[in-house]
C-alpha cells in the first residue's frame, strides 16, 4: 500500500455520490482530510521503523545505503560492479526492491554476495517495517556494508527513510538535466548523487554543469559523482567515497 500517491490503496469509486451535486464536492473535502490524516499517520509509523532500524544497524557496525534512482539510471549495474571492487575486502549484503521478479537479486547472487528480493507488488517504494524483517531474514552479518535497491521512481521513494546512513540518488544522462527540478523530494532528501552513464555524453544533448546547478539549488549540501558503471570512467572516486565511509564507521 502507498499513501502517499495511493497506488496501493482501493479505487475510490464516487460515481454513487454524482446526484447530490454540491454535496458531492463536501465529501471530497473530508475525503482528502482523511488522506491527508492516513498519510501522516503512514510516516510517521515509519519513521519509528526507521529509528529502530538505524539504531539496530549502529549497534551491529552495519553501514547501509538507499538506492534510488528511476527504472534503469544503473542501480543494480552499480551495485554489481561496485562488489567485484570490494568483495575481497569487506562483508557486504544487498536487499533488492521492485514491484515483481527476482531478477535484480539474481544478478546481484551471481556476483557472489548475499541478496533479498523484496516484491512490493503495487506499491512503489520499500518502506522500513519491511526492511527490518528482510535484515533479519537475510542475517546481515556485523561490521558490513548493505546496499539497498530501492524500486525505480523518483517520487515515493524520497518519503520513506529506511533507517539508511545515506540516500544516493543515481540518475543517468539519457534522463535529461532537468530531473533534480523536476523532483526535487528526491535530490532534497538524498546526500550524494551519483552521474551515471558518462560514456553516452557524447550521444545525447545533456549538459552537466546545468544538472548540478540544478541539483545545488534544490540542495546545496548534496554531493555529485560524475560516472559509468559500465566503462569504468571515475568509478574509482565512488570506490573511495565507500571505503572511507566504511573506514570511519569502524573507528567509530
Ligand atoms: N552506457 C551505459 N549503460 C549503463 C551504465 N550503467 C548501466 N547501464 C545500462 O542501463 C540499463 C539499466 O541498468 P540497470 O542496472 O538494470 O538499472 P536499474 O536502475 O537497476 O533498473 P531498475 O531496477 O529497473 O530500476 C542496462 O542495460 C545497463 O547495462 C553506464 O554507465 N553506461
Ligand atoms: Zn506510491
Ligand atoms: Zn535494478
Amino acid at each position: 500500500m502507498c499513501g502517499i500517491c495511493g497506488c496501493g490503496q482501493p479505487e475510490q469509486n464516487h460515481a454513487q455520490h454524482s446526484h447530490h451535486g454540491h454535496e458531492h464536492h463536501h465529501h471530497d473535502e473530508h475525503e482528502t482530510e482523511r488522506l491527508v490524516r492516513v498519510e501522516q499517520d503512514l510516516l510517521s509509523k515509519n519513521n519509528r521503523y526507521a529509528e529502530q532500524n538505524r539504531a539496530y544497524f549502529q549497534r551491529h557496525g552495519i553501514f547501509v545505503l538507499n538506492l534510488v534512482s528511476s527504472p534503469g539510471a544503473g542501480k543494480t549495474t552499480l551495485l554489481v560492479e561496485t562488489i567485484k571492487a570490494l568483495k575481497n575486502d569487506y562483508r557486504i549484503a544487498v536487499i533488492e526492491g521492485d514491484q515483481q521478479t527476482e531478477h535484480d537479486a539474481d544478478r546481484i547472487r551471481a556476483s557472489g554476495v548475499p541478496a533479498l528480493q523484496i516484491n512490493t507488488g503495487r506499491a512503489c517504494h520499500l518502506d522500513a517495517h519491511g526492511i527490518g524483517h528482510a535484515v533479519k531474514a537475510l542475517n546481515v552479518e556485523d561490521n558490513s556494508l548493505l546496499a539497498i535497491e530501492n524500486v525505480g521512481n523518483l517520487v515515493c521513494p524520497s518519503s520513506f527513510d529506511l533507517g539508511e546512513a545515506h540516500k544516493v540518488v543515481v540518475l543517468s544522462v539519457t534522463e535529461g538535466d532537468d530531473k533534480p527540478l523536476k523532483y526535487p523530494d528526491m535530490f532534497h532528501a538524498a546526500d550524494l548523487m551519483l552521474l551515471n552513464k558518462i560514456d553516452l555524453l557524447p550521444y545525447v544533448d545533456f549538459d552537466v554543469e546545468r544538472c548540478l546547478a540544478y541539483a545545488k539549488q534544490v540542495n546545496p549540501d548534496i554531493q555529485v559523482m560524475p560516472l559509468s558503471a559500465t566503462r569504468g570512467e571515475n568509478f574509482a572516486v565512488w570506490i573511495d567515497w565507500l571505503k572511507h565511509n566504511l573506514s570511519v564507521k569502524d573507528a567509530a
